[in-house]
């Protein structure tokens, strides 16, 4: 998928939304300023800053899908998904105590991710073929970080800040998926010990598997594909809930355990 900026310019916008990320900084929309930036131009900022962390020494760990549930579209105002890419740096470990000075408004949502054991190669990629392509799903929790001011974006702007994306915290129990009803797998996030969510994994495009395709399809558009070993979160289930130091959050998945961690400054 070709942008129609000139390279100068992914590069100008690139800075933009990386300096806000190391800073933990809010900045207004990129559309604020080019109002006439497409999907396609979001990808190429997206891509370029993907390439700086990684000759910066990160590692490619996985990839998410975003706004994947109509609920969040609507929420957020858009109208189709989006997909970002995951490093080292941004994984924490299960029951962990994360810092919140680094990011600008987190907020938490519980997912269903894919660990794949062989390469899916798109277009065309099906939910049947990413389950038949799945070694195993656990359940995780992304904390997602707009480095917009108040989480006010479009899709173009979203896809340039690598969907939002900022850390993720993978545990509870591995299971293969073929063991699992994962359309009506249910999930129950808890901030400081008060139910704040509960959902089904049906909320994510019918099926998690059906997001894990489409990230597939999207990767392809831009000459890409998953290789075999990728760690894969679908998107949010429940809707994203705020965090702040002092919070501790436990997500309980049917069938696949819990994930816990708690905030701090
Ligand atoms: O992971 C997500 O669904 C987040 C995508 C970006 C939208 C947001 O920041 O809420
Ligand atoms: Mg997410």
């Amino acid at each position: 998928m070709a942008g129609a900026l000139k390279e100068s310019v992914i590069a100008q916008l690139a800075d933009q939304v990386e300096s806000a990320q190391r800073e933990a900084r809010a900045i207004a929309k990129l559309t604020d300023q080019w109002p006439d930036l497409t999907v396609a131009d979001g990808y190429a900022v997206q891509a370029e800053l993907r390439r700086r962390y990684l000759a910066d020494g990160q590692r490619l760990v996985g990839w998410k899908a975003g706004l994947t549930s109509r609920a969040k579209m609507k929420q957020m105002g858009v109208d189709q998904p989006c997909i970002g890419f995951l490093t080292d740096a941004m994984a924490r470990p299960e029951s962990s105590a994360i810092s919140t000075a680094d990011l600008v408004h987190p907020r938490v949502e519980c997912e269903v991710a894919f660990v794949t054991a062989k390469d899916l190669q798109g277009p065309g990629c099906t939910a049947e073929m990413v389950l038949e392509a799945t070694d195993y799903v656990l359940p995780a929790v992304e904390i997602i970080d707009s480095r917009y001011a108040a989480f006010k974006f479009d899709l173009a702007s979203v896809i340039a800040d690598n969907c939002s994306s900022a850390r993720f915290v993978g545990g509870g129990r591995a299971r293969y998926a073929s063991e699992l009803d994962l359309r009506n797998l249910g999930v129950v996030m808890e901030k400081n010990g008060e139910i704040v969510a509960v959902a089904a994994a049906a909320a994510v495009l019918g099926h998690p598997a059906e997001a894990v395709a489409m990230l597939v399809n999207v990767l392809a558009e831009q000459g890409e594909r998953l290789p075999a070993g990728s760690f894969v979160m679908s998107g949010g289930i429940t809707e994203a809930i705020p965090v702040q130091p002092g919070d501790s959050v436990i997500a309980r998945f049917q069938e696949l355990g819990s994930v816990s961690m708690r905030f701090v400054q």
